[in-house]
């Protein structure tokens, strides 16, 4: 057997016998480094004779190629089996609860949605829901908005390509619908809160196309604006977390509320933030009114015999205000960093007793 034959013999059972990547790596740097074995021959090559050197070099290439070859498939032979016995071996069980308890952060529009529901559990109204994609009856027409109101054919609202009857459907561009199709289903007594999703078609550092409302309505035959502004001054002091806050109630218009008046609450701005229930200074935090007797008409109640108040607010912009975010734009980023700054722990629900935030 040449030399080269040997060498290669030798090698190769070394290769195939080394038992970890380690010892595979000590193999490659005895045979085929600076100092091995086959540099060593390589470099007998400049001692021999053209005609010999000629005959050898292609074959010492040759071997450190089928050598080289066969060190890089132990390696992956030896790399898979060394990942299957790590797959083997570790394992997670997914139905473990995480460690640390504390790694996710509910979102600040979803603490205040809790907030508010729990403000207004407390007094008696109960949460209802229903559809985003509503019908013009539901979104506006029983909302006493005329024919041609602008709203109806608004640049901001997200129309629906109409279906085979030529209906064309909306994104609620308000939780008011629920209102409605809860009027329609449930006898007065009514006093319920709307938390939902709706839409707009509207980008900027204060609108999203998507935003949260609450709204809420109470229908019975006595409720008044005094009891409209008691329920939601009340509101006032126990969302701003403060004793005492003073409330005004500005005129407005809305189609669906007569009167209707918008209510700031007093505050200081000084030192670049807002502090509700100090200063001199108003802030707006929501729009209300006494239902519109054209809307009762429309749910089939008699408005000489029932009344009652409504009330709808923002809610991304109410956690803005609370919690001192400038800008509505990252509450839809999903940037870890900004929800583990912003956000709240899950297991400490608000509550009236124990704090709301
Ligand atoms: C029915 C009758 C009355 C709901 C109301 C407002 C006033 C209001 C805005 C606040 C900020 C919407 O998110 S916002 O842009 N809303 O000012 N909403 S009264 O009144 C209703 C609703 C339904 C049947």
């Amino acid at each position: 057997m040449s030399d080269i034959e040997q060498i290669e013999a030798e090698v190769l059972t070394a290769i195939n016998g080394a038992g970890d990547l380690a010892a595979l790596d000590g193999i490659r740097v005895a045979e085929l480094g600076k100092k091995g074995r086959v540099s060593g021959l390589m470099k007998t090559l400049g001692g021999m004779d053209p005609e010999e050197r000629k005959e050898m070099g292609p074959k010492l290439n040759a071997l450190k190629n089928r050598l080289g070859d066969a060190i890089d498939a132990r390696k992956t032979t030896l790399e898979d089996a060394e990942l299957d016995a790590r797959l083997a071996s570790e394992k997670a069980d997914l139905t473990l609860p995480p460690r640390p308890y504390r790694t996710g952060t509910l979102h600040p529009v979803m603490q205040v949605f809790e907030e508010i529901e729990e403000i207004f559990g407390a007094m008696g109204f109960a949460v209802a829901e229903g559809p985003d994609i509503e019908d013009d009856f539901h979104n506006f027409t029983a909302l006493n908005f005329p024919i041609g109101h602008p709203a109806r054919e608004d640049h901001d609202t997200f129309f629906m390509t109409p279906d085979a009857e030529g209906e064309r459907k909306v994104l609620r561009t308000h939780t008011s619908p629920v209102q409605i199709r809860t009027m329609m289903s449930q006898e007065p007594p009514i006093r319920v809160i709307i938390p939902g999703r709706v839409y707009r078609n509207d980008w900027d550092a204060t609108h999203t196309p998507m935003f949260h409302q609450v709204e809420g309505l109470v229908i019975d035959k006595v409720s008044h604006m005094g009891h409209l502004k008691g329920c939601l001054t009340d509101f006032a002091r126990a969302f701003f977390e403060v004793d005492e806050v003073e409330t005004r109630f500005r005129p407005h218009f809305f189609p669906f509320t007569e009167p209707s008046a918008e209510m700031d609450v007093k505050c200081d701005r000084s030192g670049g933030t807002v502090k509700v229930g100090q200063g001199e200074d108003w802030l707006e935090v929501l729009g209300s009114g006494m239902v519109h007797p054209n809307v009762l008409r429309n749910c089939g109640l008699d408005p000489n015999e029932y009344q009652g108040f409504a009330f709808g607010m923002g809610v991304d912009r109410l956690a803005m205000l609370k919690y001192g975010m400038p800008d509505l734009r990252p509450y839809f980023e999903s940037d870890v960093r900004w929800l583990s700054h912003y956000g709240f722990t899950p297991w400490l629900l608000p509550s009236l007793s124990g704090g709301l935030s």
